[in-house]
């Protein structure tokens, strides 16, 4: 692999960078702006489709650089994947498989080595890692998931609430370093990280109204019956029907469902509405009631059951998942025009992805964590004008290891041998690239919240195998080809025989590969595992 030093050549004095296209189009160490939302599914981000919402802001990145069109994470959900992204290593190497696990802050991170190159790092907003940030010259952040509305944050000097909306507020605290507070005689490295469009979806004030008139499309697999998948889907607990909580989730009063008889969506969360709406203002509570009132009035003379229920509910999760990326949008929108007003924009790097992807209703379902595409695949759009051509697109499988190797040597730091990922510049100014042919994937956190057994995989260009294990034994088999909702598990059909084999060899040699064959399968390790788990009130 082709490494420059531009920055660390200074530095270390170990320059070699004669024919570095890098190096050769920057003197000037760029700087990083690197966003990491939470559950942004590439469903709702124009850029990739703009049937369910526009995002002008977000999509500028990719107008003015590139957008990847298979970007990937290696375990879908939170913790892991932000460990994975500032270690570039997989969850059985960075400590943190679930979002149980406490983030070992003494790994290698890309911004611990940012520093060390010279670099002034930051971070606001979402960490979710339990321990302190480390390796970051200035840190707020969320505590655990944060809240939409006065969020509080950890800070160096201790927690600190905060008046206002919670993608506002990071956005200003931004804005805030890159005007102010930055040391302007260094390059550096700002990690904003927004809590939207995590669950349970409070729109700002602005959006409250953002998406109430508009209907909805359904996706084609919402009534997906899991006919030829393992019992792993049918047993997973986010069906919107089932497990979407009418009142913390859709916004209706304990009371009315109560009323209504509602009760088996009663134990769901029943306080956590109330309790969150306790959280705005007065003004903002009377203007909040002057939307969702209405609502809770055609909820309870409608009363919809069944179908018609499951139906009621994706509408309403919709209206509010969408709104709260409208805000995103904006406040991206913001720091764009703050890099372009101070002048940047050219020498700035901005990366834009998701901790995962989200399920918006596909197989019936909202959270992530399967490795069907939805939730596996992220968004990822990325702007360097120094090196990336307006308007590109890539088709390489990518994946979040990737992201640290790809700052560390945008920055001219040399990257860790035993990082797993491989930088993504090569793909910035080229196609072609010799690239992998296949992704891995590994997904620990069972039992937990939403049930989802513990599952690994191969994925290809065209074929996806994966095992789910532990408390289930079976194996899934995809042409994503012939079948790209992945409603047609293959394996052990005759016509695909010859793909299961090859795919089973795949998955041996991919697992050696990211050394992931010795001991996370093995019984002892497992039960462990579980035990831990339980401990932490999970069975
Ligand atoms: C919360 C959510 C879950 C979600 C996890 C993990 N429930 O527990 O639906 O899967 O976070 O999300 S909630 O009712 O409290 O919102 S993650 O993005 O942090 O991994
Ligand atoms: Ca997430």
């Amino acid at each position: 692999m082709k490494y420059f030093y531009s920055l660390a050549c200074l530095l270390l004095l170990a320059c070699n960078n004669s024919d570095d296209k890098v190096n050769s189009a920057t003197n000037v160490p760029p700087n990083i702006v690197f966003i990491i939302t939470d559950d942004h599914a590439y469903q709702a981000l124009s850029a990739y489709e703009d049937h369910l919402i526009q995002t002008p802001n977000i999509d500028r990145i990719a107008k003015e650089g590139m957008l990847f069109e298979k970007a990937y994470v290696s375990n879908s959900i939170c913790s892991p994947s932000r460990a994975v992204a500032l270690t570039g290593k997989l969850s059985h190497l960075n400590s943190v498989r679930d979002n149980l696990d406490v983030f070992d802050t003494t790994m290698v991170t890309f911004p611990k080595l940012l520093q060390t190159g010279g670099y002034e790092t930051a971070i606001y907003g979402k960490w979710h890692l339990k321990s302190e940030p480390k390796g970051f010259d200035f840190w707020e952040v969320l505590p655990d998931q944060g809240h939409y509305y006065d969020p509080e944050f950890l800070t160096e000097n201790g927690e600190i609430k905060e008046d206002g909306y919670v993608t506002d507020v990071i956005t200003d605290k931004a804005i805030e370093y890159l005007k102010n507070k930055r040391d302007k005689s260094k390059p550096f490295m700002l990690m904003y990280n927004h809590k939207a469009p995590h669950r349970q979806w409070w729109p700002s004030m602005e959006d409250l109204r953002a998406f109430k008139d508009q209907k909805i499309p359904v996706p084609e697999s919402f009534f997906d019956d899991y006919k030829t998948k393992s019992p792993a889907s049918k047993e997973a607990e986010m069906r919107i029907a089932d497990h979407m909580a009418l009142s913390a989730d859709n916004k209706i009063h304990p009371d009315i469902l109560e009323k209504l008889n509602y009760n088996e969506f009663l134990d769901w969360y029943e306080g956590a509405y109330l309790e969150r709406l306790s959280r705005l203002s007065e003004e903002e509570q009377k203007a909040w009631q002057e939307v969702y009132g209405p609502i809770n009035e055609e909820f309870e003379s409608n009363a919809p059951k069944g179908q018609a229920l499951a139906l009621w509910k994706y509408q309403r999760y919709m209206e509010d998942y969408l709104g709260v990326i409208s805000s995103v949008d904006r406040n991206i929108g913001r720091v764009l025009d703050e890099l372009d007003n101070s002048g940047l924009t050219e020498n700035t790097m901005v990366i834009y992805t998701s901790d995962q992807g989200f399920y918006l209703g596909e197989h019936g379902w909202f959270d992530k964590r399967f490795m069907y595409e939805e939730s596996f695949r992220t968004p990822l759009l990325v702007r360097y004008p120094k090196l990336i051509k307006p308007g590109s697109s890539d088709k390489h499988l990518v994946q979040n290891i990737d992201f640290a190797p790809t700052v560390l040597e945008v920055a001219g730091v040399p990257i860790p041998e035993d990082m797993q990922g491989r930088s993504l510049v090569p793909l910035l100014n080229s196609d072609t690239v010799e690239w992998r042919d296949a992704l891995y994937y590994h997904y620990y956190e069972y039992p937990g919240i939403h049930m989802v057994k513990r599952h690994y995989g191969v994925r290809t260009e065209r074929y996806k195998l994966i095992r789910f294990y532990y408390n289930v034994e079976a194996w899934e088999l995809y042409d994503l080809q012939t079948d790209p909702q992945e409603l047609n598990n293959v394996y052990d059909t005759p016509e695909y025989a010859e793909v299961q084999t090859q795919m089973h060899d795949k998955l041996e040699e991919i697992r050696i590969q990211y050394k992931d064959a010795s001991d996370s399968l093995n019984q002892d390790w497992i039960d462990k595992d579980i035990e831990r788990l339980k401990s932490l009130g999970w069975d």
